[in-house]
């Protein structure tokens, strides 16, 4: 970069007007936050904007390596030039590597360019094709190179090459060739048209290959110049590409001569000579940068704004993973965007699918919720845990774990919006601690509410009879009999009720006993019976007897000296018969006889 007094001048304006407004807003007692104009890559609202480092001779003070410097050992070159009649004339020098005011070293080909007193890099003399001489510069960082300069202290070279690597030197790409015989020393016609479909290739032109002038001639490249994308260069990654390089590789391939290099002295006369090897461009920094700075490594990296990371600001930085990457334009700084993770995350990464799903507004999918939550934005509760409404979804707490009853509910897992635990059948309420309507406690775990009955259970209950008032309670017809019962009562029989006769005070019942269990005093036996049962005790239904039904009658013995039969009243049992009944009866007979 040239530094003329008018630059340095504006240079000095700019850094008063910007002291101004320094002070300015300090005394006025403003944040540090409003004197952000300062930073390129954010407008004075704090949005982002497309920012890039200046424009620099990047090769400036860079050592370049040579493949030949001439004066070790020193040796004599000589400069040849041409008088007013065209009859050539030489003077010769010494080149000496260890004589100050005589050396020619690679160092000079990037040291500060002063026309008045040039400093020359200079290769052995007559390193003819097919031996070459190279140079090679090294950027060690990415930069979008704007054009590639070599300004000759000799004549200029007949043929020379200038490659470029975008990693470090691994691997090497073409970038333009000058030669007079294009075709024939680099197989690529001269001067070929650039179209759309090759703009990424090299070009070879017999442009600058010409002897004349001796000394003073320049080659420069121009990386852009005639390919047709470079007025939409924002929106061409061939390239954007094509002008980034790390690395700078020029081959001196053939010397420019007049044809008598068999003689020694013309043959001194012949090599290559450069002053100034410059490189225009810009750090590399995909519009997310104003300025390349060395890193904790000593290494020179963009210094990344727009939430970007990497040696170019080529990706985003951690948990920026909710909008694909991309280099800035003028109309969008595509600043990268943090996952939304609800608090409840720390890492996330970007899923192109689910973007393009979303409109392409939101990718990022969260890692590693903690917090008990799920989901790609952490946003709802994992498995056992449900949403406690109380509290955002950004708290700490936002999700409570089930609080599902270990009888009621039928697993652990609970509805992870509302709560809901899964409930066994006949239970209800949140976490399954109560018993729905129509349903009643019972001890099973298994089935903690059962039905209310309406038909009389599988068991020995019986519901209860409808009772007129001033009757008795009915113990006998609506308990369950268990074995204390039985062995209070003093007989139990299976009976069919055969027929009814009507006296005053009683009825009589014939009966056909089919079992006995309990034969009692009055000694039981199987047959036909009487059952005598007092009409106050029918009227109350206690017993309810029908005829031709079979019922277990368990009572106790008829004192009666004026009865010859048995006697049922409302403290019997009277219970419709059930078959499966007998199996439990013999039991409660073999038990009776040890502990009743
Ligand atoms: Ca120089």
């Amino acid at each position: 970069m040239s530094y003329t007094p008018t630059s340095s001048r504006h240079l000095c304006l700019l850094l008063f007007v910007l002291a101004m407004f320094v002070v300015t807003k300090g005394y006025n007692g403003l944040s540090v936050m409003q004197q952000r104009p300062l930073d390129p890559c954010y407008d004075e609202n704090g949005n982002p904007k497309r920012c890039i480092p200046d424009f620099v001779n990047a090769a400036f003070g860079i050592p370049v390596k040579s493949s030949s410097t001439c004066g070790s050992p020193p040796s004599r070159y000589c400069v040849m030039s041409t008088g007013a009649s065209g009859e050539r004339s030489r003077i010769c020098f010494v080149c000496d590597a260890d004589h100050p005011k005589r050396r020619h070293p690679p160092e000079f080909l990037t040291d500060l360019n002063n026309p008045n007193n040039l400093t020359c890099w200079q290769s052995e003399p007559y390193v003819q094709h097919p031996n070459n001489v190279t140079l090679v510069l090294s950027l060690e960082k990415k930069f979008e190179l704007t054009y590639i300069s070599l300004q000759f202290c000799s004549a200029r070279p007949d043929s020379m090459a200038i490659y470029k690597s975008q990693d470090y030197g691994k691997s090497w790409q073409p970038y333009q060739f000058y030669s007079s015989q294009c075709r024939k020393m680099y197989g690529i016609s001269n001067r070929a048209a650039i179209t759309k479909q090759n703009e990424q290739e090299a070009l070879c032109t017999d442009d600058h290959s010409s002897i004349e002038p001796m000394s003073g001639g320049r080659i420069a490249f121009s990386t852009l110049k005639s390919r047709p994308s470079a007025y939409d260069f924002d929106n061409s990654p061939v390239l954007q590409d094509w002008v980034t390089a790390t690395d700078i590789w020029g081959v001196f391939n053939r010397l420019n001569t007049y044809g008598d290099e068999e003689d020694e002295i013309a043959r001194d006369s012949y090599y290559y000579s450069v002053s100034e090897f410059s490189v225009g461009g810009r750090c590399k920094c995909n519009g997310h940068a104003s300025r390349c700075i060395k890193d904790r490594n000593g290494e020179m990296a963009c210094e990344c704004k727009h939430n970007t990371a990497g040696p170019e600001c080529d990706q985003c930085k951690p948990f920026h993973y909710d909008r694909p990457w991309a280099r800035a334009t003028d109309e969008d700084a595509n600043e990268c965007v943090p996952c939304i993770c609800n608090l409840h995350a720390r890492k996330c990464r970007f899923n192109m699918e689910l973007y393009n799903l979303s409109g392409r507004k939101s990718g990022g999918v969260c890692l590693n919720c903690r917090h008990n939550t799920a989901g790609r934005y952490c946003h709802y509760c994992e498995e056992g845990y449900y949403r406690d409404q109380s509290k955002p979804i950004t708290h700490r707490k936002a999700c409570k774990a089930c609080e599902c009853h270990p009888v009621g509910a039928a697993g652990e897992i609970c509805n992870q919006t509302t709560g809901q635990c899964p409930c066994k059948d006949g239970v209800t309420a949140l976490t399954c601690n109560r018993c729905s309507p129509g349903y009643t406690q019972s001890r099973s775990p298994i089935a903690p509410c059962i039905k209310i009955p309406v038909e009389p259970p599988a068991d020995f209950t019986t519901t209860p009879a409808t009772v007129n008032p001033g009757c008795p309670k009915c113990k006998g017809s609506s308990r369950k009999v268990n074995m204390n019962k039985y062995c209070k009562k003093d007989y139990a029989v299976q009976a069919n009720i055969l027929s009814r006769e009507q006296t005053t005070d009683w009825v009589k019942f014939t009966i056909n006993v089919m079992t006995v269990y309990k034969k009692g005093q009055n000694k039981i036996r199987r047959g036909d019976q009487i059952l005598y049962v007092h009409n106050r005790d029918l009227t109350c239904k206690c017993p309810k007897l029908r005829l031709g039904r079979k019922y277990l009658i368990i009572g106790n013995d008829n004192k009666n000296p004026n009865q010859n039969g048995l006697l049922a009243d409302h403290k019997s049992y009277v219970i419709p018969w059930r078959d499966d009944w007998n199996r439990r009866m013999r039991k409660f007979q073999r038990k009776a006889r040890k502990s009743c």
